[in-house]
């Protein structure tokens, strides 16, 4: 019998000592439901350390994110107050394993969102659009899983950074988005990339969030999930995300290399 508790500790404990764990195979597989029980249970203690609910991230919502971590289901995770880093502000890179940042769109949501609903009612819903960096953060061994570990991992949610807010009516369908490491351009890509449209991310945030009996709620951020690949950061890294119309937003890396860097460098 698999201890889902049991499973929650362990990844609490990963991401909170930054140190990597193995996947969970043969017995201990987990099929999706069981994983967001365990999501759940993991996130769960977080809560009860005093760190707040502030919303919800799609993953996977991609071509280039399926096929970058193998797993080709779209898949959702649970953002705290603790993850947020001011724009312009430092990641500390000594908190993560093997950190990666990624370019998002954002939605803060205005109304309610309950359950499937089309892209167009889930836009009605939006407070504000902005342009995010999301630090994403496996704590499995060598940033592998299937699609039960991810999940019960909060889909390796890490860090996010928020940008100025837009209008819910700015045309987000096909526009360039690009991350920047040190200056250079690192990865292009297209919201277009995103479900076709960033906003059925949203809608599908909605579906898949019922299923476990929550709903989006006004003030409710929503990363809408990479349009491209993510790059792995280090300490004195400058990351900047920038989406056309929406504008940038940046972070330092700073501290120590995460926990993956630094057990490699003790052999
Ligand atoms: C899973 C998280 C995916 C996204 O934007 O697609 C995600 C991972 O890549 O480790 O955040
Ligand atoms: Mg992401």
């Amino acid at each position: 019998m698999k201890n889902l508790d049991n499973m929650a500790e362990v990844l609490d404990c990963a991401s909170s000592h930054a140190k990597a764990v193995p996947q969970w195979t043969g017995d201990d597989a987990l099929s999706a439901k069981e994983a967001y029980e365990v999501q759940a249970l993991s996130i769960a203690r977080r809560l009860a350390r005093g760190e707040r609910m502030v919303g919800y991230k799609m993953g996977l919502t991609s071509r280039a994110k399926m096929a970058q971590v193998g797993v080709d289901r779209v898949i959702w995770g649970r953002l705290t107050d603790a993850m947020r880093v001011a724009d312009g502000g430092a990641v500390e890179c000594s908190r993560y394993i093997h950190p990666r940042a990624e370019p998002e769109i954002v939605f803060v949501m205005g109304g309610t969102l309950e359950g499937p609903v089309s892209p167009a009612e889930a836009m009605r819903a939006v407070d504000s659009v902005a342009v995010g960096i999301e630090i994403i953060d496996s704590r499995y061994q060598d940033f592998q899983f299937a699609l039960g570990d991810v999940i019960a991992d909060n889909t390796s949610a890490g860090g996010f950074v928020l940008g100025e807010r837009h209008l819910p009516t700015t045309d987000i369908a096909n526009l360039g988005m690009l991350l920047e490491i040190d200056g250079k351009v690192v990865e292009i890509g297209s919201s277009a990339a995103i479900l076709g449209h960033p906003a059925r991310a949203l809608a599908q945030a909605s579906a898949l969030l019922a299923e476990q009996e929550l709903s989006l709620r006004p003030g409710d951020i929503v990363l809408a999930g990479a349009a491209t690949a993510a790059r792995p950061v280090s300490p004195g890294m400058s990351v900047r995300a920038i989406v056309e119309t929406l504008g940038a937003v940046h972070c330092r890396c700073e501290g120590r290399s995460g926990g993956a860097i630094r057990s490699n460098s003790a052999l």
